[in-house]
């Protein structure tokens, strides 16, 4: 399987995030990306190929037009401000305030475009998940050619990123860019399987209302996870979208015979729906050893998923990085997913 790798990812490199009041070690870092690329060499999993530059077209497909010009700028904004090191938001507009006229304080836009103070935005933050999105396209074209399947290896992950902000350390929805320009290039129908430890509520939120992009999701459950406001199983899509949507919410803890059970109920609703790309939201925080996350899956596990995914037998796959703390085993859980599939 290609590879395809950001290397823009490095520049986005915070040194701190907020915790619990405090400023703890941030776990969203570039090592991850540096562990994973190392173990697809040593895997000698095929190609590591550069993005190729497709403009800000495709992502102006999913993201409102302001919230990428707000993001480009940001950082140099508040360092014209004073602000020192990464940028954080401090106040949002939750219900009762207005989210329908863009203020003109820094401050506010801030809260405005984000959903939470978790998400460091760094001096390279823009231009790492621009080119995150750009290596996302390039895998999109070599999985819809010949190659049929990619892995596109990116920092910042996604998942998280709504259609007009940013949160949970993702800032362009390199899932949803995918899908978008699947769509674009003549496919009729993608599927979104978001094997992420946490709910991807910005891809949900981006096709809820649409029937030519399934999203399917297994989770830990909102009730105590990030990202607690979105990620419950009644959530089934709306309008046109209705029963385009699932989500498997499991208790923290949970084994992994209910999570391969769930990811099974999940695939078995993608089968019906038959789709012609089956895009991989790849998290490996559902990894025992991760720092942030409580599922227990292990190297045989990760190799059995690419193995079910292979068997799933969509016509085109392409796998994208999402999230994934225990940095130094990242690489190794990743190259098991992808490895299995190729078996
Ligand atoms: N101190 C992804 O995996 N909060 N995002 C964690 C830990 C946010 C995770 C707090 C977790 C977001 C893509
Ligand atoms: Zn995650």
């Amino acid at each position: 399987m290609k590879t395809v790798y950001n290397p823009q990812h490095a520049g986005h490199a915070a040194t701190h995030e907020f915790f619990r009041g405090r400023l703890v070690p941030a776990f969203e870092i570039p090592a991850r990306a540096d562990y994973v690329l190392k173990a697809v060499q040593a895997a000698a999993l095929g190609e590591v190929l550069a993005p190729v530059d497709h403009g800000l077209a495709p992502l102006e497909r999913v993201h409102a037009p302001a919230y990428l010009r707000f993001l480009r700028g940001a950082h140099a904004e508040w360092r014209a401000l004073g602000g020192e090191g990464d940028a954080f938001p401090a106040v949002w507009p939750v219900r009762s305030l207005r989210s329908d006229v863009e203020p003109q304080s820094f401050a506010a836009r801030m809260g405005l475009y984000s959903m939470d103070s978790g998400t460091p935005l760094t001096a390279g933050a823009w231009e790492a998940a621009y080119w995150g999105a750009q290596a996302t396209l390039s895998g999109l074209e070599i999985a819809l050619g010949d190659e049929r399947r990619a892995y596109v290896l990116t920092r910042p992950p996604g998942h998280h990123a709504g259609a007009d902000f940013f949160g949970g350390y993702c800032f362009i929805n390199n899932a949803a860019v995918a899908a978008q320009a699947a769509r674009d290039a003549g496919l009729q129908r993608v599927a979104i399987l978001d094997v992420d430890y946490h709910h991807g509520n910005g891809t949900q939120a981006i096709f809820y209302e649409r029937a030519d992009v399934f999203y399917a999701s297994l989770h830990g459950d909102p009730q105590t996870e990030y990202p607690f406001f979105l990620g419950h199983a009644d959530e089934r899509g709306a309008g046109a979208g209705l029963g385009f949507n699932a989500n498997e919410p499991l208790a923290a803890g949970s084994s992994n015979e209910a999570w391969f059970a769930a990811l099974e109920r999940l695939l078995g609703r993608l089968q019906v729906f038959a789709p012609e790309l089956l895009i991989v939201s790849l998290g490996v925080d559902t990894y025992g050893g991760d720092p942030i996350s409580h599922f227990k899956l292990d190297r045989p596990e990760f190799a059995a998923l690419g193995e079910r995914l292979a068997a799933f037998g969509a016509p085109r796959t392409l796998f994208l990085q999402e999230g994934g703390y225990a940095t130094e085993a990242i690489g190794l859980n990743v190259v098991a997913v992808l490895q299995g599939f190729e078996r």
